[in-house]
């Protein structure tokens, strides 16, 4: 193994800033090292399982980092940074006292600093959480899109936007997403945007692809970035000035990813024997190598723009306009450490032989490992005055936004007559934009393709499309018959998407994080088709994860949706409902449900332990049923169910039906009751929120309200379930006091038909109702 190979050291001739930027990002290199090798090495294991943490990928990017947060980071930017970077983060943070000790020496530990950076649970302030490779990138992309949004419509004053930056490893380049958010920054005129590759060409499994940098600057210019390379550090950019260092410039553009990892991984004498053997009559070459002793010679070669400050800041500080810059900066993993360039380094750990030699090398006293300034060539004042005097010091903790009020219940009336709760939706959307207040003004809506087939047309003929120029309607202005006014404008509050869910995600996830980030709150409502939330589903997972607000609107869902078949039929929804955590499920059948869940919805999306709410809706038309609601009502709907009709004590059957299923239901319990008359009737509108009361009391103690719901039966009753989605969504629910349950849903598909036809193949109708009634009855049943 090699010695570790130099890092940075304090440049003679360079002004003082420079100096001490020099000395402090060897302290970065330094503890984000330290704090992975205390984790794992030194702090009591208790599992013996290896807590990991990535050395050489915060070694690749330690550089850059500090080049921003010391110097290019306004207290406005903005910044997602690379997962595996996360100790370097931290140490950042250390450095500028916005990190505590306690939290990097926990490092990976419960409560402690978190693997990835992460919003919700690190101390110091995480702008974007990551971690899901690709989403962190593309989210900065959406943010600033949110940003111009609040500044076209006065939620942001002009001086207080900043840029949206990702510091990426170029594996993420591989992510589709990537590419999918381009094109729609693309369409969005997006600005003020920075991503930042750190170029290292390896990924987790070994050195990636050659020259993928070239159509990298092709793809990027193509969607109207101004691609920014940064190869050789100024230390090679010399030698190559030299006599013998044309040859040599070209030697390392030709050299290989996986040889000049390789060679930056061997130093010493390793660079010089195979350059001499591929160039062995350059004798000019020869003599600008002998100018070089063998540390010197692999300090030179592996001098890359990543590793080299002064240049570094000298091109971040060179930007001077909005166009969104796509840094390609070369790197190498590990920089510094014993395993630089070598292929298998990502998940490796310096021993603690390898260790002791590093902390000889980077000067830092025994025993004073996590002092800041330690070993430092300066008083620690003077450090301290320089990161006081740094912009990014100056950013000021996450504003907390103001509560949008929403209107109550009479102001917000449930369309009445025979209709899906999808239409419903519409309608109150277009009802809410008519009458205008705070809670309009704030809702913004976006969707992929689909915003007139899931009925936001209403709400978008009122309140325009968002642009930050204006577009007009063409259609409208040649006078062409359209229901659809599509005039686009900086007042408008849609934002109309391509087709790719992944995308609408980010987008909800930026929009329900504007309050946080910018100080006003959003309220943003983004529809979809429901089978295509697996299309997007891991960003769902990563909005939830840092916790944006939002309304999911999932319209049309289920096998109900008949006649379109099975790519269009989605049937595991409801359990990514029911599992996802911060997001609430919610499928009424009713548009009075559907009114009193969105008032709801819109109250918890701003609520301090709130969260994101989905509602699974129907495109099914169903009559309304004619009842007066209360706050009591409400309050069982909000928790999950409620008894339509109910049981009489000791019943002994009750059915269970959630959503569009409804008329089965009712039509099969009416049947039932004429044999069973103190059956009941219960709705569940939310089996998530149901599941979700059930659990917490069973943690917490106390009664749940599902358990309370099921008490009148009698300890022996049935129930029959039924969803037209996975059984498992209410089958659970014999588990609350040991009921039998026969549960119906659906768990295939795949096959077009009118309703009375699938609902027969799927067993939801009115007879499968019965028949499982009159089985889990039954006194021949074998169990
Ligand atoms: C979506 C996703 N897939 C896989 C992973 C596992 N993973 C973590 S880092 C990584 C490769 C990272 O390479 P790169 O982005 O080049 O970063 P480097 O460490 O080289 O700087 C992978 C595959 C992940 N975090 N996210
Ligand atoms: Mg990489």
């Amino acid at each position: 193994m090699n010695a570790p190979a130099k890092l940075p050291a304090g440049a003679a001739g360079s002004n003082q800033a420079l100096d001490l930027a020099l000395e402090l990002d060897r302290k970065v290199h330094w503890l984000s090292a330290w704090t992975i090798h205390n984790a794992n090495h030194l702090r009591e294991s208790r599992d013996g399982l290896k807590v990991g943490g990535h050395q050489a990928s915060s070694a690749s990017l330690a550089t850059i980092m500090s080049a921003l947060y010391f110097s290019i980071l306004t207290p406005e930017d903005r910044v997602a940074v690379k997962p595996h970077a996360s100790p370097a983060f931290h140490a950042l943070q250390y450095l500028f006292g916005r990190q505590s000790l306690d939290q990097i020496q926990r490092f990976r530990a419960f409560g402690g600093a978190q693997s990835y950076p992460s919003r919700t649970k690190d101390k110091d302030e995480v702008d974007f959480s990551t971690g899901s490779v690709g989403l962190g990138v593309a989210m900065t992309a959406f943010a600033s899109i949110a940003q111009d949004y609040m500044l076209a419509h006065g939620g942001l004053a002009p001086e207080k936007a900043g840029r949206m930056i990702s510091l990426l490893g170029d594996a993420e380049l591989d992510e589709g997403n990537i590419y999918e958010c381009v094109i729609e920054g693309a369409k969005h005129d997006l600005r003020n945007c920075w991503w930042i590759v750190d170029y290292n060409r390896q990924s987790l499994d070994a050195t990636t692809s050659e020259r993928m940098f070239l159509r990298f600057t092709e793809i990027f210019s193509a969607v109207g970035w101004d691609v920014v390379t940064l190869k050789y550090g100024r230390k090679l950019e010399a030698a190559f000035a030299q006599a013998g260092g044309d040859a040599l410039q070209a030697w390392f553009d030709a050299c290989p990813n996986d040889l000049y990892a390789a060679l930056s991984f061997q130093g010493g004498g390793a660079w010089r024997a195979r350059i001499l053997a591929d160039l062995p009559d350059d004798r000019a070459l020869a003599g600008l190598l002998k100018l070089y002793d063998d540390e010197a010679l692999a300090d030179l070669m592996t001098n890359l723009a990543g590793h080299d400050l002064g240049l570094l800041l000298d091109a971040f500080r060179g930007v001077r306009d909005e166009t969104p810059k796509f840094f390609i900066i070369y790197t190498i993993k590990g920089f510094g450490l014993p395993f630089q360039g070598h292929k298998d380094n990502h998940s490796g750990l310096m021993t603690t032989s390898q260790m002791e030699t590093f902390q000889a090398a980077m000067g830092v006293p025994v025993g004073e490992e996590w002092a800041r300034w330690a070993g430092l060539p300066r008083a620690g004042e003077d450090y301290e005055a320089f990161l006081r005097a740094a912009p990014f010091a100056g950013k000021a903790p996450p504003p907390t936004a103001a509560v949008i009020p929403v209107p109550d219940r009479a102001a917000f009336p449930a369309p009445r007559g025979r209709q899906s709760t999808q239409v419903a939706f519409g309608k109150i959307l277009n009802d809410l934009a008519r009458a205008g207040g705070p809670l309009a003004d704030a809702i913004v809506t976006t969707s992929p393709d689909v915003t007139v087939s899931t009925n936001l047309g209403g709400w978008v003929n009122q309140r325009g499309l968002f642009s930050r120029d204006v577009r007009g309607d063409r259609f409208r202005e040649a006078s062409i018959a359209s229901p659809q006014r599509w005039a686009m404008g900086p007042q408008g509050q849609h934002i109309e998407l391509g087709i790719a869910e992944n995308n609408l995600f980010l987008m909800l996830g930026a929009l329900g994080l504007c309050g946080p980030l910018f100080g006003q709150r959003l309220i943003p409502v983004g529809t979809l088709y429901d089978p295509f939330i697996n299309r997007g589903l891991d960003a769902l997972n990563y909005a939830c994860y840092q916790d944006a607000r939002f309304l999911l609107v999932a319209t049309p869902s289920g096998v109900t949706l008949a006649p379109e078949g099975g790519a269009h039929q989605s049937i595991h929804t409801p359990l990514i409902g029911m599992a996802q955590d911060k997001l609430s499920y919610f499928e009424p059948a009713f548009n009075d449900e559907l009114t009193e869940i969105m008032r709801w919805a819109f109250d918890h999306m701003q609520a301090p332990g709130g969260g994101s709410v989905y509602l699974r809706l129907s495109t099914r038309a169903q009559d309304q049923p004619e009842r007066s609601v209360d706050d009591a009502w409400t309050r069982d709907l909000i928790a999950g169910a409620y008894w339509q009709v109910p049981p009489e004590p000791g019943a002994a059957l009750a059915v269970v039906y959630t959503g569009a299923v409804a008329p089965e239901a009712m039509e099969a319990f009416d049947q039932i009751r004429e044999d069973i008359p103190g059956a009941g009737l219960l709705a569940v509108p939310s089996p998530d929120r149901l599941h979700a009361g059930w659990s917490a009391a069973l943690r917490d103690g106390g009664a749940a309200h599902v358990s309370r719901l099921l008490a009148p039966l009698s300890s022996a009753a049935g129930l029959v379930s039924v969803i037209d989605g996975p059984p498992a969504t209410l089958s659970w629910l014999g588990g609350v006091r040991g009921h039998r349950v026969a549960a119906l849903g659906v768990d295939s598909f795949g096959q077009s038909g009118d309703v009375p036809a699938l609902y027969r193949a799927h067993g939801l109708d009115v007879e499968a109702i019965l028949d499982a009634a009159a089985s889990i009855l039954s006194p021949l049943r074998a169990d």
